[in-house]
């Protein structure tokens, strides 16, 4: 049965389209164009009260019922159960996965999201405290980043949800004003994840 997917090209939708696609899930994908307000409606708002992509409605859901699911970490692990991919069963091997996971959502997103705001403001006044701000947060995740990887091959040892979570705004790693070279474990990883022909499928999925 196909999941359908309310999605947009944005980091916090290609975390979802590379799931989707490692995952080897069916899915349909429906733009939502957050840019002309397509996010306010109410139909949507039905799916997703955050006003926010993504969203997904899996019509073969728990106890095969339909289900709707917003909040990309959520969206993930509800994947993660449902599939049994990316997600371990064992409660030892998945608290790294929700470590990471939530250390994406709480950080590494919201920071460098701040940058990419600050970044296209016009007014030199108005950018200099924001983007310092944020771009030394983003620096300071990267390298938090970048001492964990130099321990495990993926963020919680095995490949999983969390990766691609992270991934989905390393992708926009130059918006944000980081070169990647800086951070050499982080380069490694990313290359290594982009290798993944799941992966590559996941960031060229047409989701606008
Ligand atoms: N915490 C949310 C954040 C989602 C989010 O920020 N989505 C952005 C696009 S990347 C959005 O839909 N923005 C539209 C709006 O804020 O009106 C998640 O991880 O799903």
């Amino acid at each position: 049965m196909t999941i359908t997917f309310y999605a947009w090209g944005t980091p916090n939708g290609r975390k979802v389209s590379v799931a989707l696609e490692e995952m080897e899930l069916p899915y349909t994908v429906v733009p939502v164009n957050i840019g002309n307000g397509e996010q306010f409606q109410p139909a949507f708002l039905r799916i997703s009260p955050n006003n926010k992509i993504p969203a997904i409605v899996d019509p073969q859901g728990p106890d095969g019922q339909p289900i709707s699911v917003f909040e990309s970490g959520a969206i993930l692990l509800y994947l993660g159960e449902k599939t049994g991919k990316f997600l371990p069963a064992s409660l030892r091997e998945r608290v790294p996965v929700l470590e990471w996971l939530m250390w994406q959502m709480g950080g590494f997103g919201p920071m460098p999201g701040q940058v990419h705001h600050f970044a296209a403001l016009e007014a030199e006044a108005d950018r200099r405290y924001g983007l310092k701000r944020f771009s030394d947060e983003t620096h300071r995740l990267y390298g938090v980043l970048d001492r964990r990887l130099a321990q495990t091959e993926f963020v919680a040892g095995e490949l999983s949800v969390a990766d691609f979570a992270i991934l989905g705004w390393a992708w926009r790693h130059e918006r944000h004003k980081v070169d990647l070279t800086t951070y050499p474990n982080v380069l490694r990883w990313y290359d290594t994840l982009f290798a993944r022909p799941g992966v590559q499928r996941g960031f060229a999925a047409k989701l606008d």
